[in-house]
């Protein structure tokens, strides 16, 4: 079936898409499997690093009645939630795991990571952003007793050694499609957000990467209830680490723990409480400990590191929102 036929009709041409397997020329397909190989060492060499680290890798959760409200969260562009029920439970397909983080960091182990799929229904206009996929993965993790710095500092060890690496073994691939590993120094800048609102305005999301040329990290940005918000200053923190060009590539914080908090902040925002009772009900026990945590785009990861001209361009079989092909 014709891709372009499937398309929501939002503008979206077909120039500049990843386009399917039996689409593509030779070259594209051999420039494509370049990039998988890349992309597949990349995803060895983060999970090694996370097992060294002494995170235990857990398989993922697909379906569950419990997952990420997304919300509110200024760069939340979902057009629709999947919802279905099973078993006589109405279960949602996953948008991040990290209500599942919290509780298995505070009732069964310490450190876990997690090569996560996560669907999200992006607005079919994100086709074009080049960054954004209604399916994709994130490597999700979480642990106690760290702060955000610990997470940042882990992050930035574990993509300066990655680069590194795949730079070494990845010669051949690289040279096929002419492109270099990037490089950086760490640790990285650090921005605060209200410095970079004055500087830029509301769409500093925007600006920021077409003024780096370096990773940076972007501190203190209000959202989801989960990140830890500061009760006498009303900071957040939590933070996003930018890409030149490219944008966001992980987001992540010190979590919240406390019932009355969190409560509070579902609330203000409008979020569904009901949805987060079992949450609830353990923070209101004391059962919920603080950890800190983060998650990495796995496409964008390796869509930077081989310069990829959309994310889709490193999966196997893309999924770009608005356009559902027939793989
Ligand atoms: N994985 C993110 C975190 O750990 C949450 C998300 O994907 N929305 O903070």
């Amino acid at each position: 079936m014709e891709y372009e036929k499937q398309k929501i009709d939002a503008g979206i041409g077909k120039k500049g898409m990843p386009k399917p397997l039996h689409e593509m020329s030779e070259k594209e397909r051999m420039e494509r499997a370049a990039r998988i190989r890349i992309g597949s060492e990349i995803i060895a060499y983060a999970e090694g690093f996370m097992r060294k680290e002494g995170f235990a890798q857990m398989l993922p959760v697909l379906l569950s009645p419990i997952t990420d409200p997304l919300w509110p969260d200024p760069a939340a562009g979902i057009y629709k939630r999947l919802e279905v029920d099973i078993y006589g439970t109405t279960v949602r397909t996953m948008h991040s795991m990290i209500v599942h983080k919290l509780v298995g960091t505070s009732l069964l182990m310490d450190r876990f990571f997690v090569v996560s799929p996560n669907i999200r229904l992006e607005k079919p206009e994100r086709a074009a952003t080049g960054r954004h996929l209604f399916e994709f993965s994130q490597m999700d993790f979480e642990a106690q007793g760290y702060s955000a710095a610990d997470i940042r500092s882990l992050i930035e060890r574990m993509l300066h050694g990655l680069v590194e690496h795949v730079g070494k073994v990845m010669d051949e691939e690289f040279s096929e499609i002419g492109a270099e590993a990037p490089k950086f120094g760490i640790p990285f800048k650090v921005y605060e957000r209200a410095e970079l609102e004055k500087e830029y305005g509301v769409d500093w999301e925007e600006e920021l990467p077409k003024h780096i040329s370096e990773p940076a990290w972007i501190v203190d940005l209000p959202r989801e209830f989960y990140d830890y918000e500061d009760p006498k200053t009303h900071k957040w923190d939590n933070f996003d680490l930018y890409l030149p060009k490219r944008g966001e590539l992980v987001t992540g914080a010190l979590r919240e723990f406390e019932y009355d908090k969190m409560l509070s902040k579902m609330e203000s925002a409008g979020v569904k409480k009901e949805l987060y009772s079992l949450l609830l009900e353990l923070a209101k026990e004391g059962r919920i400990k603080q950890s800190a945590g983060a998650g990495i785009g796995m496409e964008r990861l390796i869509a930077w590191i081989t310069d990829a001209p959309h994310v889709g361009d490193v999966q196997v079989f893309p999924k770009v929102p608005g356009i559902v092909y027939d793989l």
